[in-house]
C-alpha cells in the first residue's frame, strides 16, 4: 500500500532476513538482549551488537535507541520497548504508538530509507495482535503523512500466519478506504 512516496509492505517470515536500512528489535529496559525476535536479532548481529547495547544504559518503555546492525543485513538496529500488556488500561496503546513514532523518528534522523517492523509487545508482552497491528499501521500512516519525502519502504514482519491476515485484512481495508 503506497501513502505518498512510502510503500508499506508486509511479509511473513524471520526479521533478520529484511534487506532493510534498519530492523526494529522488540527490546525490553536493559537492552541486553532476551529472547523472541531480541533473541534471534542478537544471535544474527553477533557479540558486537551486545558490547554496543551495554553502552546505552537501557532504554524507557515506549522510547528506542539505535546501534548499527553488524553482521546482519540492516545497516541498524532500533531496539524498542514495547509495554507489557496489562489489560488495556495502562496506556499500553500510547506505548506501543511511541515505539512506532521514536523508531520512525530515528530512522528519519539517521536519513535511512527503509525500516522493517516486528510485531513488537505481540509475543512475550501479550499484546492482542488485532489492537497492536491497528497502532502500528495507524502510527505509521500518521508519520508517512506528516514526513512525505523521508522513507521510501516501511516493512511489517509478521512470523505467524495469523499474525499476517491481520496484518493483510487492515492493510486492504486501508486501501479500500483511500
Ligand atoms: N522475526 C520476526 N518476528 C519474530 C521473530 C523473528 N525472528 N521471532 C519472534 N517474532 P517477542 P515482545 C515475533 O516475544 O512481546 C524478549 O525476551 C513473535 O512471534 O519477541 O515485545 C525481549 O527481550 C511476536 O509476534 O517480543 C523482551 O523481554 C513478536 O515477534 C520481551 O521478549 C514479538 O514477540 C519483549 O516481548
Amino acid at each position: 500500500m503506497p501513502v505518498g512516496k512510502t510503500k508499506i509492505e508486509l511479509i511473513k517470515g524471520d526479521i533478520t532476513q529484511t534487506n532493510v536500512d534498519a530492523i526494529v528489535n522488540a527490546a525490553n529496559t536493559t537492552l541486553l538482549g532476551g529472547g523472541g525476535v531480541d533473541g534471534a536479532i542478537h544471535r544474527a548481529a553477533g557479540p558486537k551488537l551486545l558490547e554496543a547495547c551495554r553502552k546505552l544504559s537501557g532504554c524507557l518503555t515506549g522510547q528506542a535507541k539505535i546501534t548499527k546492525g553488524y553482521n546482519l543485513a540492516a545497516r541498524f538496529v532500533i531496539h524498542a520497548v514495547g509495554p507489557v500488556w496489562r489489560g488495556g488500561n495502562n496506556n499500553e496503546k500510547e506505548f506501543l504508538n511511541s515505539c512506532y513514532r521514536v523508531s520512525l523518528a530515528l530512522a528519519k534522523e539517521y536519513n535511512l530509507k527503509s525500516i522493517a517492523f516486528p510485531c513488537i509487545s505481540c509475543g512475550a508482552y501479550r499484546f492482542p495482535i488485532e489492537l497492536a497491528a491497528a497502532c502500528a499501521i495507524e502510527t505509521v500512516k500518521i508519520f508517512i503523512e506528516d514526513n512525505l519525502q523521508a522513507l521510501e519502504k516501511i516493512v511489517f514482519v509478521v512470523f505467524s500466519d495469523r499474525g499476517f491476515e491481520v496484518y493483510n485484512n487492515l492493510l486492504k481495508k486501508e486501501s479500500e478506504e483511500h
